[in-house]
């Protein structure tokens, strides 16, 4: 069947994939946001349905004041002898840690930790041996790809870490992974850095510690030559063999916007591409190298978009997310209410503001809500960090209930516009096309156009980072803000 990609929308990085039970599974990196990684499964490696979060508890992740893009980095899920393995960093405590669970639907034990310092860990399980691999130092001070055999029950290294791998050149050698496929040991990573130059680059040796020959035709992917072209930044992939056989590779990479002085606003997302092993046992991707909008692949499915979300067909605890660690009795999840109780925690702030957010997933969107204020301000905001982010809002002004469009750019927090209304209520809506977002205000007068901002400023070019726009709802101030009539619709593109 045809496939169109990205085939996960919205700021999902870093994938990584794993099979098990017929089904494949993968996570991606969350950094500040809570619950930590995002768990998916899937029937035919293209419609990915979100089951969970592998971080569910505050005892798993340490997220308290840590800066935007720090936390989660990229995680790899691994499933060996029934039991799944979901390994990470936590950037900001420069810590390596595994966890594990028995039933992927359920819950996911503490964290064990593993002393080898690096990102982008990865494990690789063979014959009761498994094998620690990050990008870093090992223990002469070597930088390269890291490996060294740990104790799965306890995260107790067995043997000292050694550099196995220095990729093929570029710059930013990471996310290293591992696999065996007929007889060879191949060692998969990416290079460029996760910006426009990124690439998957691989290597091979016929033992698990090397020494690991380059592949000649590195790198094995890449769109850092393609212009002009939607697709951009694919790197960071992980290697997966359906169940016809056939190999293929599910990488980020981002949709950019403009030609010229390109930038992307809904972070780096999931793509699937097609590989092809070789006669001489080298493997190439995609087409002549690159990754295209459009595949055929085998398998009896239909590509699903969901083109709508409301509070009937999402669960605050799968599809939401919140920014670091949520204090729970601000948050009263109704059938068909929100309620969100303000904390006096404002979205410029690296703490937990009252805020629960879906990630935007395609450029032409509205996203409304109704919201009812007692005092203080909530309202909708669309969301990179605590720098860059453009809300609008209900709040009390000095004469009286007001709508309000703030829009926070570098620092800069400037007030656009502000309509009196004679009721603390009013339903708010964002529409954003590939270049803006617009902010409107319904009351019983109609509709009142508040201005607009930017798409180029809630960008990963303007804010720096990793992650991508989160569209949320957000209360500040002692009230008990209540949202209903909710509704985020994306148009096709
Ligand atoms: C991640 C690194 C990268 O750990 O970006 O895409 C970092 N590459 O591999 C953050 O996602």
């Amino acid at each position: 069947m045809k496939y169109t990609n990205p085939v996960v929308k919205g700021f999902y990085p870093d994938p990584s994939v794993c099979t098990a039970n017929g089904k494949y599974y993968m996570v991606c990196s969350s950094f500040q946001y809570f619950p930590g990684v995002p768990l998916f499964e899937s029937e035919d490696l293209v419609n990915w349905t979100q089951i969970g979060h592998v971080l569910t508890r505050k005892s798993q992740i340490m997220l308290e004041g840590i800066a935007s893009s720090g936390g989660v980095f990229a995680p790899t899920i691994r499933c060996d002898n029934g039991r799944f393995y979901m390994v990470t960093t936590n950037d900001t405590t420069h810590e390596n840690f595994y966890v594990y669970t028995d039933d992927i639907h359920g819950e996911w034990s503490d964290p064990v930790f593993v002393d080898q310092g690096g990102i982008d860990p990865s494990l690789y399980f063979e014959n009761g041996h498994t094998y620690f691999i990050s990008n870093g130092s090992d223990a002469d001070g070597v930088s390269g790809v890291s490996q060294c055999e740990i104790d799965i029950a306890t995260g107790k290294k067995l043997t000292k870490s050694r550099m196995i791998w220095q990729g093929f050149g570029g710059r930013f050698l990471e996310s290293p992974h591992m696999y065996r496929i007929n007889g060879m040991y191949y060692l998969m990573a990416a290079e460029g850095g996760t910006e426009y130059g990124h690439m998957v680059t691989c290597a091979r040796a016929s033992s698990v510690w090397g020494p690991f020959e380059s592949n000649p035709n590195n790198p094995v992917l890449t769109n850092r030559n393609k212009a002009p072209y939607i697709i951009q930044g694919i790197g960071h992939g992980d290697l997966i063999q359906d169940v016809y056989g056939n190999w293929h590779i599910l990488s980020l990479g981002f949709r950019q916007q403009h030609l010229w002085m390109a930038y992307h606003n809904l972070g780096r997302e999931v793509f699937l591409t097609p590989v092809s092993f070789l006669e001489n046992g080298w493997f190439c991707a995609g087409k002549d190298g690159t990754t295209d909008t459009e595949y055929e692949t085998r398998g009896d499915f239909i590509q699903q978009t969901k083109t709508e979300y409301t509070f009937a067909n999402t669960d605050p605890s799968i599809d939401w997310c919140y920014l670091r660690h949520p204090e729970p009795a601000n948050y009263e999840f109704l059938p068909d209410a929100y309620i969100l109780h303000g904390c006096g925690i404002t979205l410029d702030e690296t703490a937990s503001p009252t805020f629960i957010g879906l990630r935007q997933r395609d450029f032409t969107m509205e996203f409304r809500a109704s919201v009812e204020i007692d005092c203080g301000e909530a309202g909708l905001t669309a969301y990179m960090c605590e720098n860059e982010h453009y809300d609008i809002a209900l709040r009390v002004g000095n004469d009286g209930y007001e709508a309000v469009l703030k829009l926070n750019i570098g620092g800069i927090k400037h007030v656009q516009a502000v309509l009196p209304l004679d009721a603390p209520r009013a339903q708010l809506v964002i529409r954003s096309d590939h270049f803006h977002y617009n902010f409107f205000v319904l009351t019983q007068d109609g509709e009142h156009r508040l201005g607009s901002g930017q798409a180029k400023y809630l960008t990963s070019e303007v804010s720096g980072g990793f992650t991508g726009v989160v569209m949320a709802l957000y209360s500040v101030g002692e009230n008990a803000a209540r949202f209903t009539k909710f509704c985020c619709k994306y148009a096709e593109e």
